[in-house]
């Protein structure tokens, strides 16, 4: 709703109040990059044009197994959701895409579009859950979706898939991502092949439903909520599905679905080789799948898995368009500024990978200079390139520090008395 967004005259006079800072910290970064024969109005250019989508179910307060505890405001419904979105895009200039999960925002699409374009917003990959029972649904996901025992079972899981397909098609958007919750909770639960063999059976059935210019993207995650195994466990098993499914499916990597230390920057960039990797859910964890912010953890992992997407980009590897979205759960914090500060992470990853001197790189790389090749990516890291994402939201009429144009704005407040308080003292995993 127009009158809930931030006013363009707040955005302004919060900047001015920046404006003589930012200014000189992006001159004196322009200076020390000029050094380093680096041009940073094309670093600005670049980051300006790179986007993250955020998820519809990001702007509600996640929970654990344990209890959700409700924030002030909260939205009611995917309209609120899109509203909260407007505002993280309004102020970081870095987010116009969100990404829905059907059925919790299950709508008129029409409404849906019309909405999301008058909050200057459009869409992004659909996501299916058959991970959780919907209230009218007729068989139950208990023991399995798409790779259920029971047929009937399996295939009302391929037509929800498929019902996402065409609401998708609906508002715009041109992928579906596909996380289940199938796996088992003890060694001989499942039998693994026919478990995968009619996993395999069910996804061609979605991907004959695909548009022609869309994407299937299907996500792995190596246990939760099944705790001994799980379907699509990890990167090799997502490439045996993509494979097989054909020329529009592609591999999503979360970057919390992986063992505590996996390499990921390396699947990553085994992906693109194949020409398999469809995308991300960025986020960050310490113990396991976390959810927490993108980069609170370990920021140099987001920059590493960065270096691997912007040498492939400078390779110019061949149809390589990685879809990211984030993938997050904020349970102590607003989610609308967890996810300001999530893009703008993404974003800084994204610039100091643009900042790696490749050309060195690769000398001492094939000089076996470990230290120097090392030190070559440890430079282009340290480089403090906050004027620069600063610059490139300034320059979209957004922020240059958004978290405190959203605090001094008082949406939260101002939408927290139209919003009735939720409920919410059950398990609220999401
Ligand atoms: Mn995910």
């Amino acid at each position: 709703m127009a009158e809930l967004q931030i006013s363009g005259d707040l955005i302004a006079s919060e900047n001015d109040k920046l404006a003589a800072a930012q200014k000189s910290d992006f001159e004196a970064l322009g200076a020390h990059l000029a050094r380093r024969n680096i041009d940073i109005e094309a670093i600005t250019t670049k980051v300006a044009d790179f986007f993250v989508a955020v998820p519809s179910w990001g702007v509600g307060t996640g929970g654990t197994r344990f209890a959700r505890f409700p924030g002030q405001g909260e939205p009611r419904g995917i309209f609120d959701k899109l509203d909260d979105c407007a505002v993280i895009n309004q102020l970081s200039r870095a987010t116009p895409n969100v990404s829905l999960h059907i059925p919790w925002d299950k709508a008129d699409p029409k409404q849906l579009k019309a909405h999301a374009e008058a909050l200057g917003l459009g869409f992004d990959a659909m996501n299916s859950n058959t991970f959780s029972d919907a209230p009218d649904q007729v068989h139950s996901y208990k023991y399995g979706s798409l790779s259920h025992v029971d047929a009937a079972t399996r295939k009302q899981a391929i037509a929800h898939n498929i019902e996402c397909i065409e609401i998708g098609n609906a508002i715009g958007s041109k992928a579906l991502t596909v996380w289940i919750g199938d796996g088992s909770n003890f060694p001989g639960q499942s039998h693994f092949a026919r478990s995968f063999e009619r996993y395999l059976d069910a996804m061609a059935e979605v991907y004959k439903a695909l548009p022609d210019d869309w994407r299937i993207f299907s996500e792995h995650k190596m246990f939760e909520p099944a705790f001994y195994s799980t379907v699509v466990q990890d990167w090799g098993t997502n490439y045996l599905i993509a494979q097989t499914l054909g020329p529009k499916a592609f591999c999503l990597v979360d970057l919390g679905h992986h063992a505590p230390n996996t390499n990921i920057e390396m699947i990553v960039s085994r992906l693109i080789q194949f020409k398999k990797l469809g995308g991300f859910h960025f986020n960050d964890s310490k113990y396991g799948d976390d959810d927490l912010d993108a980069g609170s953890i370990d920021p140099y992992r987001l920059f590493l898995v960065f270096n691997e997407l912007v040498d492939a980009e400078e390779r110019s590897v061949e149809n390589f368009h990685p879809a990211h979205m984030i993938d997050q759960s904020h349970n102590v914090t607003d989610p609308i500024e967890s996810l300001i500060s999530s893009a703008n992470e993404i974003r800084r990853a994204y610039a100091q990978a643009l900042l790696v001197d490749r050309a060195a790189l690769g000398g001492y790389q094939d000089g076996n200079d470990a230290l120097m090749a090392s030190d070559t990516l440890k430079r282009a890291y340290r480089t403090d390139v906050e004027p620069v994402l600063a610059e490139a939201r300034r320059r979209a009429g957004g922020a240059i520090d958004p978290i405190a144009a959203y605090r001094a704005s008082g949406y939260r407040q101002r939408v927290g008395k139209i919003r009735p308080a939720s409920t919410g003292g059950s398990g609220g995993i999401i």
